[in-house]
């Protein structure tokens, strides 16, 4: 099977303010906006061809994006990889010791499932795995 980029995600201090280079300036489509309770965050989904960037907008000090940016500074966060089962590639990587920040999947964006990696285990990068409903 060929995997895919599903997102990059970018955290910004505020969406309004980053919007404009996006959507304006690079001319991508703004698929649309939601509130991720469980994550503290507001996310805006622009459609890049078979892939998307969530920008990503801390709701408050004690979210985990508010104390990225806060550390270091606006920028890249995360990529996500789409898989068919976030459950089953957990136990994939547990069983090769690959460090996980969740061992379960929880609620993403867009009604995805999804869990993350930890950025020691990866070289430093943060990333996410993604399990989309059958339509999106
Ligand atoms: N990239 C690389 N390293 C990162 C990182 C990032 N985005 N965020 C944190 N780290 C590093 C920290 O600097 C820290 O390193 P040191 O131990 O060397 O200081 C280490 O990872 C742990 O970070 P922490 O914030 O102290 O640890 P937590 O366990 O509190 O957080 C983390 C873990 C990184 C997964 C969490 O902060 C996070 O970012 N969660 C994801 C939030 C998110 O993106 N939600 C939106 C989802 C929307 C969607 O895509 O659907």
């Amino acid at each position: 099977m060929t995997r895919q980029l599903d997102h990059l995600a970018i955290a910004v201090r505020s969406i309004e303010a980053s919007l404009p280079l996006y959507r304006d300036v690079l001319g991508l489509e703004l698929h649309g906006h939601e509130e991720v309770a469980e994550q503290r965050v507001k996310v805006a989904v622009l459609r890049a061809g078979d892939t998307r960037i969530e920008l990503l907008e801390p709701t408050s000090a004690d979210s985990p994006v508010a104390k990225f940016i806060e550390k270091r500074g606006e920028g890249l966060h995360h990529l996500a990889v789409r898989v068919d089962e976030v459950g089953a590639e957990l136990n994939r990587l547990a069983s090769q010791q690959i460090p996980l920040i969740d061992k379960q999947p929880r609620q993403g964006a867009e009604g995805a499932r999804i869990a993350f990696l930890h950025p020691k285990g990866t070289g430093g990068v943060l990333i996410e795995l993604v399990e989309r409903p059958a339509e999106t």
